[in-house]
C-alpha cells in the first residue's frame, strides 16, 4: 500500500511490476511510440508476411509470425531454429529499424540489463482465438541477454510460471504498449498465451501484436 503510493513519484519513472526475480513488466512503457511501432511494423510485414507455420510435431501454430533482424526465429518439421532467411521469400528478413531496437535496449535498460544488443525481433500475431501454450525460450545461444516483449492492440493474458512446466504459474493481463523485460534467473520460466479473447482495438482492430526481442547468436 505504502509502496504503491510512493513508488511511482518521479514522473520518469515508469510503472513497474515485479513478475519474478529478473522479470518485470513495464506499464505503457511503449505507448509514446505506438504509432511510429504500428507503421514500422506495417513496413515489415509488406516484405515479410506474417504466416501459421507448423511445430516439428506438426501442428499449425495459431498465432501468425513474421521476424526482423539479422536471423528470424522459425518452426518446420525439421525442428525451430534461428535462419537469417526468411523461407517463405527466400531473402533475408527485413532489417530491424533503429526506433525497433532502441525501443529494446531502452526496456531492458530500465530493468536492469544495460547494453542489450538484439539480433532477432520476432512479430507474433493473434486474432480472437489464438493462443501462445507453455513454453521456454531456449533456442537462443545466448542465455546471458535478456528477452524483452511488446504488447500492442488487444489485451491478453499472460501465464507465467517457473522453471518447470509443472510450476504454477500466475496470470498477468498484457495491454497496448505494455512491456515485459525478463532475462537472469527468470530467463528460462515457462510462459504462455491464453486464447485471446474478442475485441475491437482503436490502432489495431480485432488483433494483438507481440514483439519478442531477442540475443539468438
Ligand atoms: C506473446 N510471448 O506475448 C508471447 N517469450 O505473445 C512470449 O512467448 C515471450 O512475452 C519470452 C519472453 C517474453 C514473452
Ligand atoms: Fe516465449
Amino acid at each position: 500500500m505504502t509502496a504503491d503510493l510512493f513508488e511511482n513519484l518521479d514522473a520518469s519513472a515508469p510503472i513497474r511490476e515485479q513478475l519474478a526475480v529478473g522479470a518485470v513488466l513495464l506499464r505503457g512503457f511503449a505507448r509514446p511510440r505506438q504509432h511510429e511501432l504500428v507503421a514500422a511494423i506495417q513496413a515489415i510485414t509488406a516484405q515479410a508476411t506474417f504466416r501459421r507455420m507448423f511445430t516439428p510435431g506438426g501442428h499449425q501454430m495459431s498465432v501468425a509470425m513474421t521476424n526482423c533482424g539479422e536471423v528470424g526465429w522459425v518452426t518446420d518439421r525439421s525442428g525451430y531454429r534461428y535462419d537469417a532467411i526468411d523461407p517463405d521469400s527466400g531473402r533475408p528478413w527485413p532489417s530491424m529499424p533503429p526506433l525497433l531496437r532502441d525501443l529494446a535496449e531502452q526496456a531492458a535498460a530500465e530493468a536492469g540489463f544495460a547494453g542489450f544488443a538484439p539480433d532477432a525481433c520476432l512479430i507474433n500475431c493473434y486474432e480472437p482465438g489464438a493462443k501462445m501454450s507453455l513454453h521456454q525460450d531456449r533456442d537462443e545461444r545466448n542465455m546471458g541477454a535478456p528477452i524483452v516483449s511488446v504488447s500492442l492492440g488487444l489485451p491478453a493474458t499472460f501465464l507465467f510460471g517457473g522453471p518447470k512446466r509443472s510450476d504454477k504459474s500466475q496470470r498477468y493481463r498484457l495491454e497496448h504498449g505494455d512491456v515485459v523485460v525478463w532475462g537472469g534467473p527468470a530467463r528460462l520460466a515457462f510462459h504462455g498465451v491464453a486464447p485471446l479473447a474478442d475485441g475491437e482495438h482503436g490502432l489495431l482492430g480485432r488483433k494483438r501484436i507481440n514483439l519478442t526481442f531477442r540475443r539468438a547468436r
